[in-house]
């Protein structure tokens, strides 16, 4: 039996570009693994190479995000008209899983563990059903990841990576986990055993990084208790990592120390916004602005490079918070912001909702534009078009050498933790990394006014496919 698991992608441009990254989704290989040992199972990830079309599987997996979804259904489309069965499988999937019914021959709503395994079987008895929505066998059921099927020649700068926890704690309006997902973390045993005996790491850069890896997990510090212990297990691995945490976790400056000794290099917090109103807007209280100088400044002096991510487009923002970012920033002196986006009200998100029934949706919009880069609503006191140019603006504005001779400068020497310096040399490209969706001099931005990928557009006449609409 050919199985393909296929995790698709489409450019926040809208250009056919291929962007290899360190982070890439886990989703293909934690699928492989969870099928059975005597199947061929091939992984593809279209951010990384093209999806062959002319390619023989008798079932492909997919998983997408909300803005890959109309190109997923071209390529399912594709793939069932030359015999092959398609499931569909992710957030998306499982949220509108009535449409996606109808261009996939299945749909697994909910986690891959218990439903994986079904589907197979059911497939090889030629008893596949439309819907898969098996509960949840629980964190400890997550099986170690195909390591071994990742090609690294496909992406040099990929590192590997690997989940100790799903869910946040946390409740901010605009993300697709608040009100659909508990906190719940991996025994720390099983994580170990994965890293230690499963992980297979990335040869490139003369051995630089073949002891490095990356967590997925959305928020690894949603349990500060359990996120001590898992340091404490990691310590004799003697391995380096980077990860997601909220800004909880920065204030606690032992915390920061453990895990800097667990080989913690590198963190990502959601920063979101400098804007206090901006920041109640969106339900974020967690992130304490009064107190972002300590948080850096401890994570850097701790020995770890922290990259903060900002959106803009909130109903908190104003013309003269906007105008005035690059000033504020300015005044931070351990800083990296390596990413700015336009926020997001996907469909099954508070935000959505109070949007919808304030009638502040924009006209026309369509899963494509659910990409984080696309404004899809009317914020409370801007007009869409001060939104983009604020955007554009910023994106050329923080993604400049001065900045990053700026980062460099101010904390080269915070640390002399072992990596620190190969760490942050590392983490300097990601600061021009921010202008790379706007690279598309037509693209406005703005949601039912730009075109889609051409190649998806003729595709999706030829089959008949509709888009999906949501408003
Ligand atoms: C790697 C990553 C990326 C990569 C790859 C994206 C991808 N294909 O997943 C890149 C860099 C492209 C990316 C981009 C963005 N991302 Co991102 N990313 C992640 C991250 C850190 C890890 C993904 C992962 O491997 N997770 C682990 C797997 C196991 O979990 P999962 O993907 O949620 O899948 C679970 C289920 O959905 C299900 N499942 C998924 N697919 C399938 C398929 C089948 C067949 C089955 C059965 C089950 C199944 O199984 C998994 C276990 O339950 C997650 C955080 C996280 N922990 O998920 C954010 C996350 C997915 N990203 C997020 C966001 C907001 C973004 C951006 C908008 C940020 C930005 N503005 O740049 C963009 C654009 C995304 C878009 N166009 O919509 C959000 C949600 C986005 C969404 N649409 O749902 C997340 C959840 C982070 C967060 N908490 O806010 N991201
Ligand atoms: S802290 Fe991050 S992962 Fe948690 S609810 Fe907020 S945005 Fe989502």
């Amino acid at each position: 039996m050919r199985i393909a698991v296929i995790s698709t992608y489409t450019h926040p441009t809208r250009l056919v570009v291929k962007e290899p990254s360190v982070m890439q989704s886990c989703v293909p290989e934690l699928i492989a693994g969870l099928c059975p040992d005597d199947a061929q199972v091939e992984l593809y990830n279209e951010k990384e190479v093209e999806i062959p079309l002319d390619r023989d599987w008798d079932l492909v997996f997919f998983s997408y995000l909300h803005s890959y979804y109309e190109h997923t259904k071209v390529l399912s489309a594709l793939f069932r008209a030359r015999g092959i069965t398609t499931v569909a499988g992710g957030r998306h999937a499982g949220y509108f899983a009535d449409d996606a019914e109808q261009f996939f021959d299945a749909v697994v709503v909910g986690e891959p563990e218990g439903n994986v395994p079904q589907v197979v079987e059911d497939f090889r008895r030629g008893a596949l059903k439309k819907r898969y929505a098996l509960p949840s066998p629980g964190p400890q059921a997550i099986r170690p990841a195909r390591y071994d099927l990742i090609d690294y020649a496909n992406n040099r700068i990929r590192l590997p990576g690997i989940e100790a926890s799903r869910g946040c704690p946390f409740t901010c309006n605009f993300c697709v986990l608040t009100g659909h997902e508990k906190y719940r973390y991996r025994p720390i045993n099983d994580v170990i055993d994965e890293i230690r005996f499963k992980m297979t790491f990335n040869k490139h850069y003369f051995g630089a990084v073949d002891d490095t890896f990356i967590f997925l997990d959305n928020n690894l510090g949603g349990s500060p208790k359990h996120l001590k212990a898992l340091c404490e297990a990691l310590l004799p691995l003697k391995k380096n990592w980077g990860c997601a945490t909220t800004f909880n976790t920065l204030l606690d400056v032992e915390l920061l120390q453990l895990m800097s000794k667990a080989g913690c290099r590198y963190i990502y917090t959601g920063l979101e916004s400098l804007d206090p109103e901006a920041i109640k807007a969106m339900n974020k209280g967690q992130n304490k602005l009064t107190e972002i100088k300590r948080a850096a400044r401890q994570a850097f002096e701790a020995g770890i490079v922290l990259s903060f991510g900002l959106i803009v487009g909130s109903d908190g923002d104003t013309n003269e918070y906007l105008r005035r970012l690059p000033e504020y920033l300015n005044d931070l002196k351990h800083f990296s912001i390596t990413f700015l986006g336009i926020v997001c009200p996907y469909p099954e998100t508070p935000f959505f909702k109070a949007l919808e029934a304030d009638g502040r949706i924009l006209p026309n919009t369509i899963s494509r534009d659910y990409d984080g880069y696309t404004l899809c609503h009317r914020p409370a006191k801007l007009h869409p078009s001060e939104v983009i140019e604020h955007f554009q603006r910023l994106c050329k504005d923080l993604a400049r050498l001065p900045n990053l001779v700026k980062h460099y400068w101010n904390t080269f020497g915070a640390s002399d933790a072992p990596r620190y310096k190969t760490a942050l040399l590392f983490s300097g490209p990601e600061i021009f990394s921010i202008a790379a969706p706007i690279k598309n001099p037509v693209r406005k931005y703005i949601a039912g006014m730009d075109a889609l990928e051409s190649w998806d557009e003729v595709k999706l006449k030829e089959l008949r496919l509709p888009v999906q609409r949501l408003s």
